[in-house]
C-alpha cells in the first residue's frame, strides 16, 4: 500500500495491483498531481517482478469526471503549450507494458472517459456513464479520446459523441466493442470481475503476457500486413524464452507449468 494523496494502492491477489482513483470532493477530476501519483504507481506496478496485471477503478458514483476543470480555466494557450499540458497521461498508453484493466463505475467523462479507453480491457456497469462532453466547455478531447473512440466504434458514431457532447451508458459501450464486458450491479461487482480476470492474466508467463499486449496494440498502429509480420517475428523470439519450454513441456507431460518469467 503506497501513501498517495489522491489515489489509492493495493494488492488484492497474488500479481494484481490496483489502483483506486480517490478524489472523491470532485468526483476523482484528474488534476496535474494526481496523475503524477498515477503514473508513479502504474510505473511501480509496471517494474515489480510480482505485479502480472494492473486495475485502475474509480468510485460508485466516478470513475473519473474528466480533467480538473478548475485547473483548466487559467491556461493560456503558451501556458499549455510551452508546458505540454496533459502530455504525462500518454505514459500509460505509451510507457506501461503490463496489461492494464479499467473497472468503471458512474462517471467517465472527458479525460475519465479517454483515461478508460487507454487502458487494454474496459469492464463497465450497464449505468456507468461515458462521454466526451469537451465541446460544452468550448474545447475538444484532449487525451487521445477523437483518435481511440473513433477507432473503436466508427467516425459517425464518434463524430456524433463528440460534436453534441451526449453521453453514453455502459450498456451502449458494451454493444458498440467498447467495453469487453458490461456487469449486473455496481462498483463492487464491476471490480470483481476485473480482479477475476487480472489475476488469471497474473497466472500466465510474464515475457508472453508482455508480448501478447505489444502485439495486439501493433494493430492499433500498423497496416495489417506488418502487424501480422510484428506478430510473426514476436512469435518468433518467444522460442527463445524458458517460459514456452516450461510451457509446452508441461501440456505434454499433462501437468501444470511452473513459469519462470524468464
Ligand atoms: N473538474 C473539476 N471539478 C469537477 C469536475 C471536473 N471535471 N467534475 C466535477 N467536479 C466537482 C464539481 O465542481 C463539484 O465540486 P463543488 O462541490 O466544489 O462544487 C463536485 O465535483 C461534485 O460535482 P457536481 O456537484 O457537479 O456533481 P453532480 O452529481 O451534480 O454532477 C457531473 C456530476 C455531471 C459529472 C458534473 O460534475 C459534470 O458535468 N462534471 C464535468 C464533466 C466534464 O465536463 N468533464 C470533462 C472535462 S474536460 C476534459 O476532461 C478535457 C480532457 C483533456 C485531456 C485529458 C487528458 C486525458
Amino acid at each position: 500500500t503506497g501513501s498517495y494523496e489522491h489515489i489509492l494502492t493495493s494488492t488484492p491477489k497474488p500479481g494484481v495491483g490496483l489502483i483506486t482513483i480517490n478524489r472523491p470532493k470532485a468526483l476523482n477530476a484528474l488534476c496535474s498531481p494526481l496523475f503524477v501519483e498515477l503514473n508513479e504507481a502504474l510505473s511501480k506496478y509496471d517494474n515489480d517482478k510480482e505485479i502480472g496485471a494492473i486495475i485502475i477503478t474509480g468510485s460508485e458514483k466516478a470513475f473519473a469526471a474528466g480533467a480538473d476543470i478548475k485547473e483548466m480555466a487559467p491556461l493560456s494557450f503558451a501556458a499549455a503549450y510551452n508546458d505540454n499540458f496533459i502530455a504525462p497521461w500518454s505514459h500509460l498508453a505509451n510507457t506501461i507494458r503490463k496489461p492494464v484493466i479499467a473497472a468503471v463505475a458512474g462517471h467517465a467523462l472527458g479525460g475519465g472517459c479517454e483515461l478508460a479507453l487507454m487502458c487494454d480491457i474496459l469492464y463497465c456497469t450497464a449505468n456507468a456513464n461515458f462521454g466526451q462532453p469537451e465541446i460544452k466547455l468550448g474545447t475538444i478531447p484532449g487525451g487521445g479520446g477523437s483518435q481511440r473512440l473513433t477507432r473503436l466504434i466508427g467516425k459517425s458514431k464518434a463524430m456524433e459523441l463528440i460534436l453534441t457532447g451526449k453521453n453514453f451508458s455502459g450498456k451502449d459501450a458494451g454493444e458498440w466493442g467498447v467495453a469487453a464486458q458490461v456487469v449486473d450491479g455496481g462498483k463492487d461487482e464491476v471490480l470483481e470481475v476485473a480482479l477475476k480476470t487480472a489475476e488469471t492474466i497474473a497466472g500466465y508467463s510474464r515475457v508472453a503476457t508482455v508480448a501478447a499486449k505489444e502485439v495486439v496494440n501493433k494493430s492499433q498502429e500498423l497496416s495489417l500486413k506488418e502487424g501480422v509480420d510484428y506478430e510473426r517475428r514476436l512469435f518468433h523470439a518467444l522460442f527463445g524464452s524458458k517460459d514456452q519450454t516450461i510451457g509446452m513441456t508441461a501440456f505434454a507431460e499433462k501437468k501444470k507449468p511452473e513459469w519462470s518469467n524468464e
